[in-house]
């Protein structure tokens, strides 16, 4: 097993408070993979990052042979690979194809309402900013309350405020992440992990949102120990699993509380990606789009976006043809498939994001350093 990587251990650079780096490390511990969390240097790293890896963002991951790597969902498919006892995705291609997608939304619709919680409310912002200016801008010789209003400038302009979320919002998305927390708990204080007795992808995928966000920021903290405590305690019984966890059995199929998260995907992300794509293709660096009741005003687009959903059709085209119509009867009674559809040819450039996750084409949403 790890036959080329496992005489040392792995360095993974990012944040002890970071969405993305916190999924990475719940997927090593989970693995077994052993690795070393190191603070990622702003802005000094910026540049190396971007001659390693093609851009800057968090994590990255240093392999022991010299080699650099980004992009959680790619990493953990090139991890997988190299070490294939106890893989996270299920033996049944149905499960896995929605583990795949609960992934991709965990990754990129839960990453707003996140940043929001964090930095909109002084409690979040306090907080964090204090914990990354200390954490990863020490190289900086500026005061500590310099570096604290400068972060918070940036993260909101970048992700919250300038990511769409005008007063006018602050609501709904309150409200969308309230009907989350709802769905994990009917399914949590049934269950241990999302598809039964042992964690998947699905489980990696939402501890983005919740490890280092929802369970820590001081507002939805408070919310999940006050509405979803079992949703509390399934973020550490994840981070407390080793590969011994991967040995519990799975339900049958797909339940009907997993129906209800993608009919709630199927209500939120997915219009937005494809008014993602149609930004995209008109060139558009901000857009605004009503979706499941919320009106985001100039959101940033994404080209990774676009990539992202070409990645679930390219998922969906690749299920063996003798469960495809089962899988397709399930994408339509919960609404996902006309969406999935419904843009025609996507604005990639060309070979977009083939190399990762060695290099990257582009970030998750480009927001200046
Ligand atoms: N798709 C990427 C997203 C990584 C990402 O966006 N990470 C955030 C921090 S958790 C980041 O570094 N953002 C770049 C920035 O703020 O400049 C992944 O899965 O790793």
């Amino acid at each position: 097993m790890g036959k080329d990587i496992d005489h040392d251990i792995l360095e993974l650079r990012g944040s002890s408070i970071s969405y993305f780096t916190g999924k990475m490390e719940n997927y090593f511990r989970l693995k077994g993979i052993p690795y070393r969390l190191e603070a990622m240097n702003f802005p000094s790293e910026v540049k190396r990052n971007q001659e390693r890896i093609g851009i800057s963002q968090m994590p990255v991951v240093g392999l022991p042979d010299g080699r650099w790597m980004t992009d959680t969902t790619a990493m953990i498919r090139w991890f997988e690979d190299a070490y294939p006892d106890n893989p996270v995705v299920p033996e049944d291609t149905v499960q896995t194809f929605v583990c795949f997608l609960l992934e991709d939304w965990a990754d990129e619709w839960w990453w707003r309402p996140a940043m929001h919680y964090r930095w909109f409310y002084d409690e979040g912002a306090r907080f964090a900013s204090g914990h990354l200016a200390r954490e990863v801008m020490g190289g900086l010789h500026l005061p500590l309350f310099v570096k604290r209003a400068v972060l918070r400038r940036r993260q909101r302009n970048g992700y919250t405020r300038g990511d769409g979320i005008g007063r006018a919002a602050v609501a709904g998305v309150e409200a969308d992440v309230a009907a989350l927390f709802s769905q994990l708990e009917a399914i949590f204080s049934k269950r241990r992990f999302l598809f039964g007795d042992r964690p998947t992808l699905a489980d990696i995928g939402f501890s983005g949102p919740f490890f280092r966000h929802f369970a820590l920021d001081p507002i939805p903290l408070q919310l999940l120990r006050h509405t979803a405590p079992n949703t509390l305690e399934w973020v550490m019984r994840l981070w407390n699993c080793s590969p011994e966890s991967l040995q519990g059995d799975l339900l049958e199929g797909i339940p009907d509380d997993i129906h209800a998260l993608l009919q709630h995907m199927a209500r939120g992300y997915l219009p937005y990606l494809n008014a993602n794509v149609e930004a995209i293709r008109q060139g558009k660096s901000t857009f605004t789009t009503e979706v499941d009741g919320v009106t985001y005003t100039q959101a940033r687009s994404s080209h990774y976006r676009v990539w992202c959903l070409s990645e679930l059709r390219s998922r969906f085209n690749s299920v063996p043809q003798d469960v495809r119509p089962g899988l397709q009867a399930l994408l339509t009674d919960t609404g996902m498939w006309e969406a999935l559809w419904e843009q025609g040819d996507l604005p990639l450039s060309e070979a977009q994001e083939s190399r990762l996750p060695f290099w990257a084409d582009h970030k998750m949403l480009q927001v200046n350093s």
